[in-house]
């Protein structure tokens, strides 16, 4: 998009935004640190609108709540571009500079009209209205977003859909505006810059782009594939398949993170040959012909690049354990083991120091410039006096002209029917990261969170006979877990939300390995269950089952 999904301005802006429109991002929860930039915002006088389908701790603090239903977002986001269009809030000037394609969106948004919006998302048509006002007509109104906007089927189309409403207020290239993806993983950011995608090299410079293969080509001295690599959704299907013989896995725990996932789990005991490279066993390591013991951020140098551009020096605190090795030097051995000549590079600087001189938007980027910066380098930074780059496109989009995208709004690949009525959502929380190799390690986070929980609104649980605290079974097609249930108002009538943290209760035997046709991201956000009562075995039951064995068991023989 404009910032090759990273975030077009920086962090440190946040505080003097003068409106932030939070879309499917528990910020406090999932990204604390900029969350307390939005607080203090907040607390500067800036407005805050959240859409999300739960009311989340931003949700209770926002000016406006959109508590749209899962899934529904292209409804919402449109219906918000049809009331800045009609009611001429957009900036011509703007567009007509910077930008393609705006007709087309203008005359699609005819059709998602804040009345039918309300039908579709559930939110009310005057707050779309209000919602649309409040952000056009703020000149510093940045957009915040994460998975709520990503994992879906329809994924891309919701941020086509925020990037149009950008484009057409102008909020692009202004201070603490802009269009702002949140990243998730540590440094996810700097492994997808360095090139760890199926798609690009280094810099996002497209694998099937021919000039640039061959640059690679003779730097690296080897013959390169011409074509894109397989996403991990269409990796998953092929291990499912058998079509995929051999794995190579590093720093991910498969088994509990990919959707559908007693798929990949028959797929991996097919799987000819499976290596993990890792801190510590994980679930997807028993599964592994080999284990690569690697080294964890605190036991190696390097660098990481964060959600705005910024690449900042790591240094090493501690030695590796026992063999434990760090990832650059296993790679390193094992490309040498596998017969191509990798030269022994003596650090990391040096790695980086070859990126550079292949990659434009980081060639004015060293470890050495960064020892004097704390505060890092933001690319693009093209040469080594570049200062870096805070705020992507002040001077117009850096690609020349910014393209509008008209979207049809297509729901998601699983809705509720009469078999599976409910919605499932799925997510994180403060306690645990992501699949909890680490987190559940340690006795604080569990202590707070030991199991897995789904949020369930008074009105289902009530229909269904649960009681808080009580453990349901929940079932989808393809699967079925344990786990308590909480009563609560943060969920709408009809949907359920629960953590992917547990590898006894693992959320992804029940979502949908459906992915989005161009990411290839999974379904995590939506699919349909349903929810039993397990058959009571509290010792209450237990007494009443002894009642009615009693004469049976009193009978004389
Ligand atoms: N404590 C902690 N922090 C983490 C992580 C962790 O595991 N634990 N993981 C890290 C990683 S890898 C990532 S990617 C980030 C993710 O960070 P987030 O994306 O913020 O986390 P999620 O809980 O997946 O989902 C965010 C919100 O999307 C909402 N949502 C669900 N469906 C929809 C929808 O259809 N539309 C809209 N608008 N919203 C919806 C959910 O209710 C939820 O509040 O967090 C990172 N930070
Ligand atoms: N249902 C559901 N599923 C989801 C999601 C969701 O919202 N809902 N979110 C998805 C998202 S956004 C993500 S990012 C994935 C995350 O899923 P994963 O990437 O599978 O989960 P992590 O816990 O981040 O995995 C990190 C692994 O890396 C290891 N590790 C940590 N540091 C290092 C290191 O320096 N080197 C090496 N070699 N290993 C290391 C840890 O021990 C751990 O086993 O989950 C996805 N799955
Ligand atoms: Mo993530």
């Amino acid at each position: 998009m404009f910032g090759a999904g990273a975030m077009t301005n920086s962090i440190p802006e946040i505080r003097d935004t003068d409106l932030m429109f939070v879309i499917g991002s528990n910020t406090t929860e999932a990204h604390p640190i900029i969350a307390m930039e939005m607080k203090r915002a907040r607390q500067a006088g800036a407005r805050l609108i959240v859409a999300d389908p739960r009311k989340i701790w931003m949700a209770e603090q926002a000016d406006l709540h959109l508590q749209l239903r899962p899934g529904t977002d292209v409804w919402l986001l449109s219906a918000m571009a049809h009331v800045i269009i009609n009611e001429n809030l957009h900036d011509q000037a703007f567009i007509d500079a910077n930008t393609e394609g705006f007709e087309a969106v203008k005359e699609r948004v005819q059709q998602y009209s804040p009345d039918e919006a309300e039908k579709i998302t559930g939110v009310p048509a005057e707050d779309i209205r209000t919602a649309a006002r409040m952000y056009a007509t703020t000149r510093k109104a940045g957009i915040y977003y994460t998975l709520g906007i990503t994992e879906h089927t329809h994924g891309t189309d919701n941020v086509y859909c925020l990037a149009n409403l950008v484009l057409m207020t102008g909020h692009l290239g202004v201070r603490s505006a802009g269009m702002n993806p949140l990243r998730g993983q540590n440094n996810v950011q700097g492994a997808n810059d360095a090139g760890a995608t199926p798609m690009y090299y280094p810099g996002y410079q497209p694998v099937t782009d021919d000039e640039v293969r061959k640059k690679f080509e003779a730097a690296w001295n080897v013959p390169l594939s011409p074509d894109d690599g397989l996403n991990l959704n269409v990796m998953m299907k092929c291990l499912a398949k058998g079509t995929l013989k051999g794995m190579y896995v590093m720093g991910e725990d498969i088994v509990i993170s990919e959707p559908n996932v007693s798929q990949v789990e028959l797929g991996l005991n097919e799987c000819e040959f499976l290596i993990c490279q890792e801190i510590f066993h994980n679930e997807t390591t028993r599964f592994a012909d080999v284990v690569f013991p690697a080294s964890c951020f605190a036991e190696k140098d390097g660098v990481f690049a964060n959600s705005d551009r910024r690449v900042q020096r790591v240094r090493k605190a501690v030695d590796p354990p026992g063999n434990a090795k760090e990832d650059w030097k296993i790679l390193i051995e094992f490309a040498q083991a596998s017969g191509y000549d990798m030269p022994d590079y003596a650090n990391p600087g040096e790695i980086f120091d070859e990126m550079a001189s292949l990659t434009p938007k980081v060639a004015g980027i060293s470890h050495q410039r960064l020892e004097e910066r704390i505060e890092g380098l933001q690319w693009p930074c093209t040469d080594s006096e570049h200062p870096g780059t805070p705020t992507l496109h002040v001077d117009g989009p850096l690609i020349g002209k910014a393209q509008f995208q008209a979207v049809d709004y297509r729901p998601s690949a699983e809705l509720p029917d009469d078999d599976f009525p409910l919605v499932l959502s799925t997510g994180r929380t403060l306690y645990h990261y992501n699949s909890a190799t680490q987190t559940r390690r340690d006795p604080g986070p569990s202590i707070k969170q030991r199991q897995n929980f789904i949020e369930i609104n008074r009105k289902n649980a009530k229909m269904l006979g649960i009681e808080h605290g009580e453990t349901v079974r929940i079932i989808s097609r393809r699967g079925a877990i344990e786990a308590e249930a909480w009563i609560t108002p943060r969920v709408r009538f009809g949907c359920i939300w629960m953590p992917m943290h547990f590898a006894e209760s693992r959320a992804n035997l029940l979502t949908n390995d459906a992915g989005d046709s161009v990411t290839g991201t999974g379904e995590y956000k939506v699919c349909a269950v349903k929810i039993e009562k397990i058959k009571p075995t509290s010792p209450v039951s237990i007494a009443s089952a002894v009642d009615q064995l009693a004469p049976v068991l009193n009978k004389p023989m």
